[in-house]
């Protein structure tokens, strides 16, 4: 097996970083995580770009993260024996062929599709619930309330599950746990940090996917990866606590 180095952003905010450390957590993979620390960062800007090339960076910004691990600008980048894959898509397809007993994919060729679609679908679309319910894992705002459009996007993300989960019959999206969870447990931290209700049979998958051995594992690490204030600022300015969720073991710098 090559030697695997995967570059984040803080895998207490980066979504794209955690569904990478997952899906390689999910294989039993060794590997080892860079944390880059950004100069210049964004939060609206951040969530907006997300899923594009960031040409608008200029040159010196894009070779400083390019030095901390990034290709394009953006993270998580996999490093595989010293060349780089990037996108997330990209990374988490190398993981299951290179991992090919885990069943990061469902066996059918059909379902593997569809569940390719989703995850497409989720790594272009929502641009709502990227922008407006930002990835803050240990965050909670009490009774926060979506935008109309926002409640659409949510709405379309339950259609997904409940398809998902009748199609295999559960208990994760694809059966076991593989890709597809991977690609939404950002979604599901989301809800939890904005306080948004899940129906019975969906908050029974969240919470299944919340107390599966590669969450637990990411959390652990997850509290102790660095806090950027950019985005605790904005959970403060919707009257919520960057921290609520964090417990005793608070990150140290
Ligand atoms: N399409 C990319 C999106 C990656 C992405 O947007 N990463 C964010 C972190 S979650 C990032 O690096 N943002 C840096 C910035 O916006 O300055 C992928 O799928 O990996």
């Amino acid at each position: 097996m090559p030697r695997l180095q995967l570059s984040v952003l803080s895998l207490r905010y980066s979504s794209w970083s955690i569904r990478a450390w997952l899906a390689l957590e999910a294989v039993g993979a060794e590997f080892s995580v860079e944390t880059a620390r950004l100069e210049k960062m964004d939060r609206q800007q951040r969530e907006v770009r997300s899923g594009k090339v960031t040409a608008d960076l200029h040159a010196d910004e894009l070779a400083s993260r390019r030095r901390k691990g990034s290709v394009t600008g953006l993270f998580p980048v996999l490093w595989i024996d010293d060349r780089p894959v990037h996108e997330s898509m990209a990374i988490l397809e190398w993981i299951a062929e290179a991992f090919p007993d885990a069943g990061l994919w469902p066996e059918d060729p059909l379902k593997r599709a569809q569940a390719r679609g989703v995850c497409l679908e989720m790594a272009t679309g929502f641009p709502r619930i990227r922008g407006e319910l930002s990835c803050h894992v240990f965050a909670r705002v009490p009774d926060y309330e979506p935008s109309p459009e926002t409640r659409v996007e949510i709405g379309r993300i339950f259609e997904i599950w409940r398809d998902l989960l009748e199609c295999h019959g559960g208990p994760f999206l694809g059966g076991a746990f593989g890709n597809l969870d991977c690609m939404f447990f950002p979604v599901i931290t989301r809800f939890r940090t904005y306080d948004i209700g899940l129906p019975p049979e969906l908050e029974e998958y969240a919470l299944r996917v919340e107390l599966s051995d590669p969450v637990r594992a990411w959390r652990e690490v997850a509290r102790r990866a660095p806090a950027l204030p950019v985005y605790d600022e904005y959970i403060r300015s919707l009257d919520g606590d960057p921290e609520a969720a964090l417990g005793h073991d608070r990150q140290e710098g």
